[in-house]
């Protein structure tokens, strides 16, 4: 799925450059003589793992090996200590539930999972799970997973309906769903964080739906797996997505989708939009008078974009400014662009970039993000003591983000230089990409070196790019034991 990814993340930056045809602030229409008007989504669900109708990313959840005090568990083999984890905000009136893993053989990987799938707050009534594949994983090369097991979709369905009511409308969500588990092993490495585990929704709401004077195939995805299509957010990880293809682009590829929202934009018009709990309704009416504030950004932020309970919005800031309107919010993506001496573009993309915190936006005032620059170049050595050296290499923005620079032409990654003192070694080591653990964003693959034991250390390890922004760089020197 990783190169799935990228494309998309390349696709978003081949997007920055343009010159938006957005103005800052779609124009305000007449309101509409009519009511919102409600417009049927129907019910989908797939059993195909990774059917992409919007990203479906889902929720990833880390496990634990000590078991919740008063947990009942139905009776499961102990060839192997159970994991348990914690899934937050299932249907249940905002309760949580556990899902536990087993191993069904000794000495075996966990293939055994057990989850309420009745929702009656009870696992000892429930039958564990076998995993349908346990396969070598296909994040090897950018994560340090060694094996994901996967379960489903699992039919999550409660048996009496009133369980399964919306926490704040109170009307039941009347559809089961289904549910795709992924267990991810980071190794032994990663300690206490080794086990993770990946819940991805099977279900989503599809239909042709009229948006002012066009025609869309609308999408909504239970992006946060809880069997719901109307949850706002300023969080990575609990949200809906919505997706919109004009009609007659509808088989086109798939655009990324984004949050739900009270505001949704279309064509540079805001709209008004309801969904209904159980995803069987949406309806648009055109915003009037919406009260908007501005967000400010370094000159070099080519475009971001921001999502919160108000809405998930693209801005393309204009002398740094763009408007959107007033409520909280969270950067979900943003881009820095310049131009090389030669006249070529780079860019640089954080994908839900972590150092970035939830703000306010208020009516008629101006708030200061910090995204952007001066960026730095930082490498940090995870092996100490020994001769072979894990170098992780970082372009991260001024607070802390991981951005990846790319030529516009052809990517040009950072490269990794290494010399001596005395000047008997020196080498150069390119670059390539992983994806980021737990989040979707990319970052520059670690970097395994050995020291040579015939040249004298110390050596001093530079980050080096030709990307024409301002960078600080933080250079690592290590001590070397050759000759000890
Ligand atoms: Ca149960
Ligand atoms: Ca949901």
């Amino acid at each position: 799925m990783a190169p799935v990814r990228f494309i998309l993340i390349a696709a978003a930056i081949a997007c920055i450059g343009c010159t938006g045809q957005k103005g800052e602030t779609p124009p305000v229409q007449e309101p509409s003589a009519s009511a919102a008007v409600r417009q049927p989504l129907m019910f989908h669900w797939s059993e195909e793992f990774g059917r992409e109708v919007v990203s479906p990313i889902g929720r990833t959840l880390p496990a634990q090996m000590s078991k919740p005090a008063g947990l009942d568990l139905p009776e499961l083999p102990a060839n192997r200590p159970l994991l348990f984890v914690r899934w937050p905000r299932v249907p249940k009136v905002n309760s949580s539930s556990w899902i536990v893993l087993a191993a069904s053989r000794a000495g075996g990987p966990y293939d055994l999972l057990c989850t309420d799938t009745n929702f009656d707050g009870r696992l000892s009534d429930e039958m564990a799970i076998h995993s349908g594949a346990i396969t070598p994983s296909s994040y090897v090369r950018y994560r340090a997973a060694e094996t994901l097991a996967v379960w489903g979709p699992v039919k999550m369905a409660a048996t009496a309906p009133a369980d399964r009511s919306s926490a704040r409308t109170g009307q039941p969500v009347s559809e089961p769903f289904h549910v795709m588990f992924t267990l991810e092993d980071r190794g032994p490495a990663a300690g206490q964080d080794r086990y993770w585990l990946n819940l991805q929704s099977c279900d989503w709401r599809e239909g042709q739906v009229k948006i002012g004077q066009g025609t869309f195939v609308v999408t909504l995805r239970d992006f946060d797996v809880d069997g719901r299509f109307d949850d706002v957010t300023t969080e990575d990880s609990i949200g809906d997505y919505i997706n919109m293809r004009p009609i007659a682009n509808a088989q086109s590829v798939e655009e990324e989708g984004r949050f739900i929202g009270r505001f949704i934009e279309v064509e540079h018009q805001y709209y008004e939009f309801q969904v209904a709990p159980d995803g069987s309704w949406v309806s648009f009416r055109p915003a009037v008078r919406v009260p908007v504030g501005t967000i400010h950004v370094d000159k070099s932020v080519a475009g971001f974009s921001v999502f919160g309970p108000s809405g998930h919005f693209e801005c393309h800031p204009v002398g740094g400014l763009a408007q959107v309107p007033v409520g909280r919010y969270r950067v979900r993506t943003y881009g820095l662009a310049a131009t090389g001496s030669d006249g070529v573009g780079w860019t640089m993309w954080s994908w839900l970039p972590p150092a970035e915190k939830p703000f306010d936006v208020n009516a008629g005032h101006t708030v200061q993000s910090d995204l952007g620059g001066p960026l730095q170049l930082t490498i940090a050595d995870r092996v100490r003591g020994g001769r072979r050296h894990h170098l992780m290499c970082h372009v991260l923005s001024a607070a802390g983000d991981p951005l990846v620079p790319l030529r516009q032409e052809q990517p040009r990654l950072p490269m990794l230089h290494i010399r001596n003192d005395d000047g008997s070694y020196d080498s150069r080591f390119p670059t390539s990409l992983e994806s980021l653990r737990s989040s979707y964003g990319w970052d520059l693959q670690s970097i395994m070196w050995t020291e040579p034991t015939d040249r004298k250390g110390p050596f001093t390890a530079t980050l080096e790019t030709d990307a024409p922004f301002e960078f600080v760089s933080k250079p690592l020197v290590i001590k070397g034991n050759s000759g000890s």
